[in-house]
């Protein structure tokens, strides 16, 4: 079945009246991978926007139409292993287990109990929506924050000019624990992202399954709702945000970029790069460019 079909035909899981801004990129990630996975599932949200915008619950009821349980922010992996070990001992290994973090969950607050899990190659499916930041609490800097962003706690002013740091490249991290899947995915390639979710969720019958998707975000990153599609479009397009993925047989690029557009096109009308410097430009390209050369060499 191509992908279309796949969307169409599956039932939303994510009940009416959720609270995310318009034009969410976490949303859209959320709602199209428990489109993929279907009722048999089950799904940890620790705390973040996906959460807080109603879909772990509104007072006793459940904001899912499947059963969604809520970690702490740093406990993701190691509460859903308890959970995937439990269904393993009772003979429902069909049951989807599935993690559903904000890059802060992940790649920070949550990252040792990730790594951990994804050592034992636990069976489940990890999703990581990557907003670049905590964008819960008030748009704070996470360590997937692009260099130069403006955020809460790294704002532009006199004494800097937003994030002073490179971005932390989890994805790459993750598929060093051996697991059994790892890819990167974008909402703006959708028959990509609907064939990762599928896999993924194979794989996670075996081990662990890690997918690292870029998720705009129009309220922290300050641009225009109907402009999200078009910015995750021009991350891959620019190599910011390379697609790949990892299986038992290699690494592969599944979408090679011949002429890609530079930093300077990526960052146009994104409000939290406006008061990027030539110098900070130059600085993200170098390693994007150096990033995109390395994925280049390891895939096949
Ligand atoms: C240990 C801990 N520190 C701080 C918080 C407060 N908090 C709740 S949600 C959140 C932001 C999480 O960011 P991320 O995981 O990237 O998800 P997003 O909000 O971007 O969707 C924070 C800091 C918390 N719940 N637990
Ligand atoms: S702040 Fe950003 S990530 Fe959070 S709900 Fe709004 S658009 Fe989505
Ligand atoms: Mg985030």
């Amino acid at each position: 079945m191509n992908y279309i079909d796949v969307l169409r035909e599956s039932e939303d899981m994510v009940t009416p009246g959720m609270s995310a801004c318009q034009g969410c990129g976490g949303e859209l990630v959320l709602r199209t991978v428990l489109k993929v996975a279907g009722k048999n599932s089950i799904i940890g949200i620790p705390p973040g926007c996906m959460a807080g915008a109603g879909v772990v619950g509104w007072n006793y009821s459940n904001g899912l139409h499947i059963p969604v349980h809520i970690p702490l922010l740093d406990n993701t992996a190691s509460f859903l292993t308890g959970l995937s070990q439990m269904y393993q001992r009772k003979g429902r290994p069909d049951v989807n287990i599935i993690a559903l973090a904000g890059d802060g969950a992940t790649a920070d607050c949550g990252f040792q109990s990730l790594s951990a899990a994804a050592e034992r190659n636990e069976k489940m499916l990890y999703v990581c929506y990557d907003n670049e930041g905590y964008m819960n609490t008030g748009y704070q800097r996470s360590s997937t924050t692009t260099k130069g962003s403006r955020t809460s706690t790294t704002p532009i002013g006199s004494v800097i000019n937003g994030k002073q740091q490179q971005q932390k490249y989890l994805p790459l991290i993750i598929s060093m624990h051996s697991v059994e899947y790892c890819a990167t995915a974008s909402p703006s390639h959708m028959a990509d992202f609907v064939a990762k979710i599928q896999k993924g969720l194979e794989a996670s019958k075996k081990g662990f399954a890690y997918l690292h998707v870029f998720s705009p975000c129009p309220t922290g990153w300050a641009y225009a709702p109907e402009k999200a599609i078009s910015i995750a479009r021009r991350a891959v397009q620019s190599n910011l945000f390379p697609l790949w993925e990892m299986d038992n047989q290699g690494y592969h690029l599944n979408f090679e970029n011949k002429t890609p557009i530079s930093m300077e096109e990526f960052v146009k009308g994104i409000g939290k790069f406006k008061s990027l410097t030539e110098d900070d430009i130059a600085s993200i390209q170098n390693v994007v460019d150096q990033r995109y050369r390395l994925i280049q060499r390891i895939c096949d």
